[in-house]
């Protein structure tokens, strides 16, 4: 069993994950239009790993026999401007997500809900990773982005990204 207030949050998380892989699609969007087809691949990963980061929560509340209740995603973000803008949005957004992990684990504490606590220790390594991961491309293109022949080196390094699918219990 789950408190209403853990399972409201853990909801919360939910949807705040797939508006995280919406997000990042729409960048992916914006990358496609102007022709860096590897930082869009870079994208559709994140926001693969974002879906599976969802469905780890959605799963979790079913074994812990909650309910799951689904609601509205708002439209993400699609005014670009350049990669790096694009990937200081992420870097915020990331930021954001990290505070709201944060915050479950707080709840579930005061809530002396101990599994789940446990369970969001996941969740806060994977933030640290996330962080690092847009903060290095962000320390790429400010270094390089500018340059057509570095900007085509850095597209193919990001076209390499491949997804492997994320699980809690791996
Ligand atoms: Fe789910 O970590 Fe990014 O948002």
């Amino acid at each position: 069993m789950i408190n209403d207030k853990v399972l409201d949050i853990l909801n919360s998380q939910i949807n705040k994950e797939f508006y995280s892989a919406y997000l990042y699609l729409s960048m992916s969007a914006y990358f496609d239009e102007i022709g860096l087809y590897g930082f869009s691949n870079w994208m559709k990963v994140q926001a693969k790993e974002e879906m599976d980061h969802g469905m780890i929560l959605f799963d979790y509340i079913v074994e812990r026999d909650g309910v799951v209740k689904l609601s509205l995603i708002d439209a993400p973000d699609s005014d670009f401007e350049c990669p790096l803008q694009v990937f200081e949005k992420a870097y915020e957004h990331e930021k954001f997500v990290t505070s709201s992990i944060n915050e479950v684990a707080h709840l579930s504490e005061d809530e002396c809900d101990l599994a789940t606590r446990h369970f969001i220790n996941w969740y806060i390594s994977e933030q640290v990773e996330e962080e690092a991961n847009v903060l290095d491309v962000i320390k790429k293109l400010k270094l390089f982005g500018d340059e057509c022949t570095s900007l085509y080196h850095l597209d193919k390094e990001m076209g390499e990204r491949a997804y492997t699918q994320h699980s809690y219990k791996e």
